[in-house]
């Protein structure tokens, strides 16, 4: 690894409400990274902490009837004390109401308007609150809606001051190209790239219509202005390590890898290092953007009661089996699904019969035959070709690691363990033993001590306490130097004893925690619904609100592929404006080959819970109509936007 400072960034989590297990997963993933880095000997530098200024926190705290700065000290004191409870390592915890944040984000603001990247004009335009971001009026959805959550956005007429990111265009565009990992996963960059390409704005990063920000600089002379919020928000990675004040830790800038939602990659791959640039710093190294938690295939929402509490499934299921799960359950920038039933397949299969029973075996067979003793100086006289097949598993994990391919990095760490299952099964210590082959029996044991070294040295930064635990067990310690030995020089193991002790997981038998049942969920007040009955036709009568439960969009179909064992269905991806096409399983092939549809629009409901059809996911449905001539789908007369809604 090139670079000896590794700086790791969350977001900073606003504290309009409580963490939930989206802003869990960013923080261990950030966690698991600054923790590698610390065992492969960089000096590492991990923060994390809360966005506390803006409008739309100062109006969560007014709806509560709290004082806005007591308000955000609670909150914020919520994240910090969940990370705290989680054993989360940060090296800091910042938050925007820090003062001496508040020193740093002026300089910052002093500095780019001496480079000259920011002008005073006036600003009207259609701002999301709860977004805390302004819409052309080209992308609002209906002239109203913010394109991002859908929420009313309403009409700001301000002055402004204005920083010059339409100058940034050219740069970002370099950076991009000559950096192709700077946004992982890389198929976001693309996305990032096209977006650039469409054309940049100059940012409005002053606010007149609220209070609680960060003022302008003195110099400025012009108090009714406040920082915009994201401007604020961003310069944490840099006053965190004392940018504008004491400069103490900016040797670790800049960083490594930002970690983020992909809700905010905007802000990260473009505002922030054009920020950057305008302040003649380095830009990041990666800026790693994954994909979002839902639940049943829903967004997690209060109102829905679906929100997965972090703190309740770790309490059940345990900190690090939780901390397994999420990274190895979905592909990095993919979206995932919670549910327990996947959890406890994790916990059960890969925790407890490969991990956690491969340590029983090795206790149980030692016992039996060596009262406890392992020594693993025969190993590789009887085992190489196993000892070969680990390390070639092991050599492929490190570039992984900070590719972000977490997921893919735990299976390929499993490997070794199934090696080490396998060879109890194939040469049989039990039959060995009965059979004198003393040397070979307890070279085995070592290949099973080594084997379980290896893996949890390199699964530490994942679970911290469980791979001490085996370590222990094993008669050393986790640090930089065993890690060194072990991994980097494959010293083998000098010899131990080891005792008997608990199942590390032991089996779970039904789901720990109890599901809250959908009418349970807090519910709008039910409006009376009595089914009204078109006499003429027999047609049952909904009401206007009733047909807006139902979200139709265009949509284009950007890929298309038949379903080779079905008669009946495509595999399609659709285009609906959102980050990434949905993929929607049409049984139309009787009708629609993949190459005629590929290309063309169609109408979508979007909002359907996500249904499996021939083990493939599909998210939509596409509208048709069918007579006896066969079937014919929906479109849109003109072409229209994707995203469009359908009314
Ligand atoms: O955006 N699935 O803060 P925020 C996965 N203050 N991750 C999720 C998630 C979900 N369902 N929901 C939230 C902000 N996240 C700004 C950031 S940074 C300079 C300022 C995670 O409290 C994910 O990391 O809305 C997302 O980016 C972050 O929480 C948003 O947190």
């Amino acid at each position: 690894m090139s670079c000896h400072k590794s700086y790791i960034t969350t977001p900073i989590y606003y504290v309009n409400d409580v963490a939930h297990i989206g802003h869990a997963y960013t923080t261990i993933i950030a966690d698991t990274l600054a923790r590698y880095s610390r065992l492969i000997g960089q000096e590492t530098f991990f923060l994390t902490g809360t966005d506390e200024h803006g409008q739309k926190i100062e109006e969560s705290a007014k709806k509560r009837g709290k004082e806005t700065k007591a308000y955000a000290d609670e909150i914020s004191a919520t994240f910090k004390n969940l990370w705290d409870d989680f054993d989360i390592s940060y090296d800091k915890f910042i938050r925007t109401t820090d003062e001496d944040h508040k020193v740093g984000v002026q300089k910052a603001f002093s500095t780019m308007y001496q480079n000259g990247d920011i002008y005073k004009d006036n600003y009207k335009g259609n701002y999301c609150i709860s977004c805390e971001t302004f819409f052309p009026a080209s992308q609002l959805v209906d002239d109203e809606f913010c394109p991002d959550c859908g929420k009313s956005t309403t009409i700001v007429e301000e002055e402004s001051y204005f920083f010059r990111l339409s100058d940034y265009e050219d740069r970002l565009l370099a950076w991009y190209h000559d950096n192709p990992d700077c946004i992982l996963p890389k198929s976001k960059r693309n996305e990032v790239i096209r977006f650039v390409e469409g054309g940049l704005n100059d940012l409005s990063i002053t606010r007149t219509s609220f209070d609680w920000g960060v003022k302008l600089p003195e110099e400025f002379n012009d108090p009714k202005h406040v920082m915009y919020v994201w401007l604020d928000a961003l310069m944490n990675y840099v006053t965190a390590l004392g940018y504008g004040t004491d400069d103490k830790n900016m040797d670790f800038h800049p960083a490594r890898v930002h970690l983020i939602g992909k809700d905010i990659l905007r802000f990260h791959a473009i505002y922030w290092p054009a920020f950057l640039m305008s302040l003649d710093l380095p830009l990041p190294k990666h800026i790693g953007a994954h994909g979002w938690w839902t639940r049943n295939g829903e967004k997690m929402s209060k109102s829905k009661g679906n929100v997965v509490n972090p703190k309740e499934v770790a309490d059940a299921y345990g900190l690090e089996s939780f901390r397994y799960f999420m990274l190895r359950e979905v592909p990095f920038g993919g979206d995932g699904d919670f549910s327990q039933k996947a959890l406890i397949d994790r916990i059960n299969s890969d925790l407890g019969n490969d991990l956690g029973n491969l340590l029983n075996r090795l206790i149980g067979m030692s016992g039996k035959y060596f009262e406890g003793r392992v020594e693993s100086d025969l190993v590789a006289k009887y085992y190489q070709a196993e000892l070969d097949e680990v390390d070639a598993s092991l050599a492929k994990l490190e570039p992984m690691i900070f590719e972000l391919q977490l997921h893919k990095y735990l299976e390929e760490l499993w490997r070794p363990l199934t090696v080490a299952n396998r060879a109890i099964d194939k040469y049989q210590p039990w039959t060995m033993i009965k059979e004198a082959k003393t040397d070979e029996t307890m070279a085995l044991n070592g290949l099973i001590a080594t084997i379980l070294a290896k893996v949890s040295l390199m699964l530490h930064a994942v679970m911290p306490k469980t791979t001490a635990t085996i370590i222990e067990a094993l008669g050393f310690e986790i640090t930089p130097e065993s890690f060194k030995r072990i991994i980097r020089k494959g010293e083998i193991l000098a010899p131990f004893s080891i005792e008997k002790r608990e199942p590390l997981f032991p089996r779970i038998e039904e789901q720990l925690l109890v599901e809250k049942k959908p009418e349970e969920a807090p519910k709008k007040p039910e409006k009376k619904k009595e089914k009204q009955v078109d006499k003429r036709e027999g047609i049952a009568l909904i009401g206007i609100d009733q047909f807006f439960e139902t979200s139709l969009k265009i949509g284009t179909v950007v890929g298309a592929e038949e379903v080779k064992k079905s008669k009946k269905l495509l595999l399609l991806q659709v285009d609906i404006g959102e980050e990434e096409p949905r993929q929607v399983v049409a049984g139309i092939k009787e009708w629609y080959s993949a190459k005629e549809i590929l290309n063309t629009q169609v109408c979508v409901v979007v909002n359907l819970k996500p249904a499996k059809l021939m083990g493939m996911k599909s998210e939509g449905m596409l509208l048709a109509a069918k007579d006896g001539d066969g079937l014919c789908l929906i479109r849109p007369e003109k072409p229209k936007s994707n995203g469009t809604s359908i009314s």
